[in-house]
């Protein structure tokens, strides 16, 4: 499929990716985030810098340490970049076309994460190369997003009541709470009580079966904006099934890895509502086909977070302002995980909207000294010269 119309790009824009850095960086999270795969205490993950001659682009992975959310992780995503991903886009010679990225890697099955943070890095290279915003370019409308949160899973409902309280104050428009076998609807409904008129959702992250039923027709009562990947990570069918005897739209996260899964999901009835992660479909432009066919066919969609560093949140936000994003996402300001981001900080504007970046490519860049701080290794990766 062809890239988005970009009148504002020149035509003839054309980058010669000449090496790309991996950097791991480490950043302590504010507070532990706990989800039903597990704890985080830090956020490690790869960077890319791509090194185009007269601009750079920057790109991260959006893996984790372990393979918990996803297939991916850290180790792996390093690997396949190093061995297979970038000598592939190096390779394949001057790039005209961002969608040559995805193109060149095509081959490579999987690993979407990894390939995502490749065309993200040389995107944002060819996008300050053409002096045009990553926002412009793939058609966003707004220049400011509404804002949600996910809250972790804590050990009581008055612990993740006070966090929620604070998040509030701050402005944000949705509260996501995180649920897990055991810790589900006795928390839920002691929040619902406490907030009756806050917009709620939970993320199960596929921890629950079909047999819990029961578990989601209660939660039903609840007046959720929706439930979040209740079941497997990997199933269509049993969330058709379930979404058939819920109120509550069901959001597919975990379960969609590219607009044809998009449209499966929706033409067979397993979710109502689509949570769009650029890294988890594979890139951007991927991203941006979920967003069309889920449009088409009337189908609200957010865009997700993945405790990003301010690299991987500024192109969050410029998602976050295409026109079929209609629900507030997990777009959060850098301090709700950092108490230093790697970039200049994303804030929260008390009105719970945060600024969708307007700068070339991307709009971002790491300061040096903190990313310098935060790296623990880096490899570098040449184009062959005949
Ligand atoms: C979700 N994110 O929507 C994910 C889950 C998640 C904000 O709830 C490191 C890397 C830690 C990826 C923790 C939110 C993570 C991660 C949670 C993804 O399901
Ligand atoms: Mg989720």
């Amino acid at each position: 499929m062809p890239a988005p119309p970009s009148p504002a790009v020149p035509a003839m824009t054309s980058v010669v990716v000449s090496s790309i850095e991996l950097r791991e960086v480490g950043l302590p999270l504010v507070r532990p985030f706990r989800t039903s795969f597990g704890e985080d205490v830090e956020k490690r993950c790869v960077l890319l810098r791509v090194d185009a001659g007269e601009v750079v682009g920057w790109g991260e992975c959006v893996a984790d340490v372990e393979p918990r959310y996803a297939e991916e992780w850290n180790d792996g995503a390093r690997g396949s970049l190093t061995r297979f991903l970038i000598p592939s886009v190096l390779a394949g010679g001057p790039i005209s076309d961002p969608a040559q990225v995805a193109d060149r890697v095509r081959w490579v099955r999987g690993h979407r994460m990894a390939k995502a943070a490749l065309e993200m890095a040389v995107l944002d290279a060819w996008l300050r190369a053409s002096q045009t915003s990553l926002a412009s370019w793939v058609g966003a409308v707004r220049d400011r997003v509404p804002c949600g949160v996910s809250v972790g899973i804590a050990s009581t409902a008055e612990a993740m009541l006070e966090e929620i309280r604070g998040y509030l104050a701050k402005g944000y428009r949705r509260v996501k709470l995180k649920i897990e076998p055991g810790r589900d609807l006795d928390v839920v409904r002691r929040v619902r009580e406490e907030l009756p008129d806050t917009p709620l959702s939970v993320d199960a992250n596929a921890a629950y079966t079909p047999a819990d039923a029961p578990l989601f027709q209660a939660l039903d009562e609840l007046g959720l904006v929706m439930i979040e990947q209740p079941l497997g990570h990997d199933d269509l069918m049993d969330h058709a099934r379930l979404q058939a005897r819920l109120r509550t739209p069901i959001c597919l996260d975990e379960s969609i890895r590219s607009a044809h899964d998009a449209v499966a999901a929706i033409e067979m009835g397993a979710c109502r509502v689509i949570n769009i992660k650029p890294g988890r479909v594979g890139g951007l432009l991927e991203a941006k086909r979920v967003h069309d066919v889920a449009r088409e066919r009337g189908v609200p969609v957010w865009i997700g977070g993945m405790l990003e560093t301010g690299i991987g949140r500024a192109t969050n936000l410029a998602m976050a302002g295409l026109p079929g994003v209609s629900m507030p996402g997990d777009t959060s300001a850098s301090e709700r995980y950092f108490r230093e981001d790697l970039t200049e900080p994303f804030e929260l504007d008390p009105d719970g909207t945060m600024a969708v970046p307007t700068g070339p490519g991307i709009g971002v860049e790491p300061r040096p000294e903190r990313l310098a701080a935060c790296s623990t290794r880096i490899e570098t990766v040449r184009r062959h010269v005949p």
